[in-house]
């Protein structure tokens, strides 16, 4: 049996699957990891969706920050961006299915026989393993709720603290996790999130340069143990093999490549598949 570790999928559903042939990926034998975002800018987010839900148990995918945008508007919240970009969900006769599927993504995943934790962005500075499962837990059994998926997704605070608000009434600090889950990257030295950068858009604008005030969320983290941690997300930083690190979106929707590592032989070559750049900008 061989575990793979895959990155940001984003619809490449082709690559996806000559990814697999080229990893000689057998169902029944070995297991696939998926970091999150199979869906969105690429040519088929549904049938990347039916794809890796048809793998049942041979697939772990977690939660993104696209699967959290989808789940946002399918869930009821008047969203233009979610009608513009993920149009693809109207042509879904089995959109229930599909709806209930992504609704119980896991935020987080920890192999405790490969010592791997995962998650699709990263991790608080400050925040300790144990509550980051916490924050894990409450997310994905709030989001289970047909009763609280709704008015979670209608009070999304209008912006985001820079820092764990603690304890609030309502939604507020879980909008606060689940952000920090699916979309975190930089931050302040003191490890308060940078959201965003003034004047600049898109996923260039996270583009750590050398003299960049800001800091990658991992340069910050200082768990102990020696478990290695999955991510993805980071389109601009590409792959990242740096200590217990392991960054695997490189950018394939964007004419990069989608990277496969294999977790239970770290030693083994990654595999890459080249990608037509299926868009150009956010
Ligand atoms: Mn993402």
């Amino acid at each position: 049996m061989a575990v793979y570790a895959i990155g940001d999928v984003h619809g490449c559903l082709p690559e996806l699957k000559t990814l697999l042939q080229a990893v000689n990926f057998h169902p029944g034998r070995d297991q696939l990891r998926f970091v999150g975002d199979l869906i969105n800018r690429g040519p088929d987010s549904l049938g990347t969706l039916r794809f890796v839900r048809d793998l049942g148990d041979q697939a772990i995918a977690l939660m993104g920050n696209h699967e959290v945008r989808a789940l946002s508007g399918l869930s009821g919240r008047p969203d233009r961006s979610f009608s513009r970009q993920m149009h693809f969900f109207d042509q879904a006769p089995d959109l229930p299915e599909l709806y209930a599927w992504l609704r119980g993504l896991p935020l987080t995943h920890y192999d405790a026989d490969l010592d791997v934790r995962m998650v699709h962005a990263g991790y608080l500075p400050g925040w300790s393993p144990e509550t980051v499962e916490t924050f894990a837990r409450q997310l994905q059994a709030l989001l289970l709720d047909d009763a609280r998926i709704g008015p979670f997704f209608a009070q999304h605070p209008p912006t985001l603290p820079d820092q764990d608000p603690g304890p609030t009434d309502g939604f507020a600090r879980l909008h606060f996790a689940l952000s920090v889950l699916t979309r975190l990257r930089l931050c302040q030295p003191d490890g308060r999130v940078v959201w965003s950068i003034p004047g600049r858009s898109g996923g260039e604008a996270f583009r750590l340069e050398p003299d960049s005030p800001y800091r990658s969320w991992h340069a910050l983290l200082d768990w102990p143990g020696r478990e290695r941690l999955v991510y993805g997300h980071w389109a601009i930083a590409g792959l990242n093999r740096t200590g217990r690190f392991l960054g695997l979106d490189s950018g394939c929707v964007y004419g990069g490549k989608l990277t496969a590592v294999r977790l239970d032989h770290p030693d083994a070559p990654i595999t890459q598949i080249p990608c037509p750049c299926y868009v150009t900008a956010e």
